[in-house]
Formats: structure tokens, sequence, C-alpha cells
């Protein structure tokens, strides 16, 4: 079924130019990119985005993270799209990601790990549209 996610290169992925390589491993594995914008986080951004964390000792950290440098934002579409991007990904723990995924050639961290990817389609509906307003989002025609 072809679905949407919703994708962030974060700062340290950005900040040693792997944009491309990432975006270039999407691609090769059947994601679009339908929707795409670098932008410097405001504080009040990644709190919002990542409010679901707001009680958790690492909310601080992780927002500042999230706002020390630009991310790349992106839409991502293509067959099962969430759980593709997922299995990209790898596990949030660099450590525990399988080999050839993002975050195993790639994070540093558990923190600092590289990409988001949405958990689900309802969060990737709402994520997408917390960044994106609809007219910049670009579906394939079918
Ligand atoms: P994921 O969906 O894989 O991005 O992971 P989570 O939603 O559980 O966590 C969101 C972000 O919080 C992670 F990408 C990094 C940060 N985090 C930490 O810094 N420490 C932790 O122990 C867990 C998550």
């Amino acid at each position: 079924m072809t679905q949407q996610t919703f994708s962030i290169i974060k700062p340290d992925a950005v900040e040693r130019n792997l944009v491309g390589k990432i975006i270039g491993r999407f691609e090769e594995e059947g994601l679009n990119v339908v929707a795409l914008e670098m932008r410097h986080l405001a504080r009040h951004e990644a709190e919002g985005f990542y409010a679901e964390h707001k009680a958790r000792p690492f909310f601080g950290e992780l927002c500042d993270f999230m706002t020390r440098s630009p991310v790349c934002l992106m839409a991502l579409e293509g067959p099962d799209a969430v759980a593709k991007n997922r299995k990209i990904m790898g596990a949030t723990n660099p450590a525990n990601a399988d080999a050839g995924t993002i975050r195993k050639l790639f994070a540093k961290s558990v923190g600092e790990n590289s990409v988001h990817g949405s958990d689900s389609p309802e969060a990737a509906a709402r994520e997408i549209s917390y960044f994106f307003r609809g007219i910049s989002v670009y579906p394939k025609k079918k």
C-alpha cells in the first residue's frame, strides 16, 4: 500500500555532509522524496515535535541537539513507507542497529542518531502536517 512517512536528517548527519548519502539510500529502496526543506529548528518547534517525550530525562538534551544546527525535513512516499523507513533507519540505539542500516553506518550515539522516522501512519500524518503545508507535499502521480 502506498503510504507517506516523515523523516528528519538530524544535525549530526547534516553537519557531516551525509544528506545526499541518506536520501540516496531512501530512493534506492523505493522511497520517493515528496516534500523537502532545510530548516534550523526553533526551540519551540523541537519541543512541540517531541512533546510525547517531555517528561523523559533526555528531553532537554534532545531539544538542545535538534536545535544545534539545521536539519533536513522530508516526507517520503512508497509501498509501506512507515515500516520500510524504520527498517532502513535501524534501531534507536546504533549499538543495537542491524548491519547496513543508516544508524549502524552513521549514528554516533542513542541521542545523536542521524535520522528520525515516524513510528505509525497516524504519527506520519501528524508529523508531516506539523512541518509542511499541504501544498508543499507533491505525491507522485499514479
Ligand atoms: P525513534 O522512534 O527510534 O527515533 O526513538 P524514540 O521515539 O524512542 O526516541 C526519540 C529520540 O529521543 C531518539 F531518536 C533519541 C532520543 N532518545 C535519547 O536521547 N535517549 C533515549 O534513551 C531514548 C531516546
